[in-house]
């Protein structure tokens, strides 16, 4: 049975104005050292929650990962699955991810067909999640593995519309990302229109380098903030970024 401890927390941070930090582990880039010191920062700096996933994951990685992160923190881990194969029962959540920008079929419903099963007996808490890739000004890899079109980067009635139709579905989250380690992250403008639209927390992630750019993001709309590439890059900047997302907290916005 699933409980939805992950989803109550985040959707009663959005009703109270309160904003998210995540951080994103890739397992097929993490180096064992680093990984340590990842978990020290973070700890420190209360990130609230840990993605954990890439379009990949082509080593076996993944459960080692989540057991090192059970054994240094307390801070939930939730699957950010690139396929339909990183799958692992010891995380706490799973994104159930539609890619509702695109028009590919298998996965905006037939991956789902086929892991419905497994998720459905599994102690994962399920987020039923609507997936929009925004151009970030560089081919990332999630848009060559899934096939798809990412949205224009200036058409903010795009994204608006297919965030809408996210929320009509019955989505209970939409995450709007330019890909991982894109050249330009999503513009403040597109951040503003779709989160005006929906009522439902929004997730935002892609090439966002900066604790400037991180909390500019929040104070336009965002209700969660992931960084990965940055991170792994230079560890350090977890402080930094979990502090501009939470100084948001209590700004009026
Ligand atoms: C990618 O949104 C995440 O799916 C994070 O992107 O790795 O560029 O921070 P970065």
């Amino acid at each position: 049975m699933n409980n939805n401890n992950l989803y109550s927390s985040i959707l009663e941070a959005k009703q109270q104005g309160k904003k998210k930090f995540v951080v994103l582990i890739d397992p097929d880039n993490v180096r064992l050292g680093k990984i340590d010191k990842i978990l020290e920062l973070s700890k420190s700096a209360h990130v609230d929650y840990f993605f954990i996933g890439g379009s990949l994951v082509v080593n076996d990685m993944l459960d080692m990962v989540l057991e090192n992160i059970k054994k240094a923190t307390d801070i939930p881990t939730i699957l950010f699955p690139g396929n339909s194969l990183q799958l692992s029962y010891k995380a706490d959540g799973l994104l159930f991810l539609s890619l509702i920008s695109g028009r590919n079929a298998d996965l905006l419903i037939g991956k789902h067909v086929i892991t419905a099963p497994f998720l459905k007996i599994s102690p994962l808490e399920i987020m039923s999640t609507g997936y929009m890739l925004v151009d970030g000004g560089i081919s990332t890899t999630v848009q060559y593995m899934s096939n798809t079109t990412p949205i224009p980067a200036n058409k903010d009635d795009i994204a608006l519309c297919t965030a809408m139709a996210g929320e009509l579905l019955g989505m209970k989250m939409i995450y709007m990302d330019a890909g991982s380690g894109a050249m330009n992250p999503i513009s403040t403008s597109m951040i503003d229109a779709v989160s005006s639209a929906i009522d439902i927390p929004l997730i935002v992630g892609g090439g966002i380098r900066t604790p400037e750019k991180a909390y500019e993001n929040v104070m336009a709309g965002a209700d969660v903030i992931v960084v990965g590439d940055a991170i792994e890059k230079d560890p350090q900047l977890i402080m930094e970024m979990a502090a501009a997302v939470h100084e948001a907290d209590n700004t009026p916005i």
